[in-house]
């Protein structure tokens, strides 16, 4: 089979959940850069790319040989992962993969949330997303968060139980970004199974790779990158990305 594409940009971050799966089975792809919400020829709203993802979201996968093509991250990560066996994060067991659909079909309008409310209105002003609809995203991610700290992360160490599993990796790219040690826009305080579980998080294969991009940006809890900041952080990750691919 040819390498499969994947359409989006590191900034996106269920572009980095499908990203951090690839990389953690040391499974090649190749990043094709497309610019969300844009019309133009490289944009998530051009034709072209409609005629593959119709949602016209990042991120979007294919497969060059057969010409099928897949939108929505949560359907990419359990595609990649029934087809290519991947049953460390997603295990043959249909109990167990009920539990982690669950939480990919309520992780969105819950912990999605983190982006249109925190790390959106920061970095993509021209959304202008207004004042009321960030305040209910925040009131919907801190919901979530409680839910995380008393029911999952209260017994295990991760979403579903001992193991990663692709619940961890959705999760985690909305949840992560908000830490100390990236944008900073969020006190975890209350929760400390929360944060337990980011500190395991970051130990998992791949994650270091995938976060460059936020690495590299920073703090932004006082203010909004620079452009140059932004563009340099994204070279920077496409050319980690670069490396590490280069080294499967
Ligand atoms: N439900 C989609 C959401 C994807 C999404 O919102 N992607 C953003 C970038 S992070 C996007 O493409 N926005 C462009 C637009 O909505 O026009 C998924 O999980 O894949």
């Amino acid at each position: 089979m040819s390498t499969p594409i994947l359409y989006g940009v590191p900034f996106s971050q269920p572009v980095r959940a499908v990203m951090w799966l690839f990389i953690m089975h040391k499974s090649p792809f190749e990043l094709v850069l497309i610019n969300p919400g844009s019309k133009g020829d490289n944009g998530s709203r051009n034709p072209g790319y409609l005629a593959k993802c119709p949602g016209g979201t990042i991120p979007c996968l294919e497969e060059p040989d057969t010409g099928f093509t897949l939108g929505e991250a949560h359907a990419i990560l359990t595609y990649l992962s029934r087809t290519n066996g991947w049953t460390d994060v997603y295990p043959d067991d249909e109990r167990a993969r009920a539990k982690i659909d669950a939480y990919l079909h309520y992780h969105h309008r819950n912990v999605r949330e983190a982006s249109l409310g925190l790390v959106a209105p920061k970095i993509r002003k021209d959304l202008d997303i207004p004042e009321s609809f960030q305040e209910s995203a925040k009131r919907n991610l801190t919901n979530a968060l409680k839910t995380l700290e008393s029911s999952y992360l209260a017994e295990n160490k991760f979403l579903m139980g001992d193991e990663v599993s692709l619940a961890d990796i959705a999760a985690y790219v909305e949840i992560g970004q908000l830490r100390p040690e990236f944008t900073n826009v969020y006190d975890f305080s209350d929760f400390p199974n929360v944060r337990r579980w980011l500190n395991d998080m970051a130990k998992v294969p791949g994650h270091d790779e995938v976060h460059v991009v936020l690495a590299e940006m920073g703090d932004i809890s006082e203010q909004a990158p620079e452009m140059e900041t932004m563009k340099n952080a994204n070279i920077t990750a496409l050319k980690t990305l670069k490396e590490t691919l280069a080294g499967f």
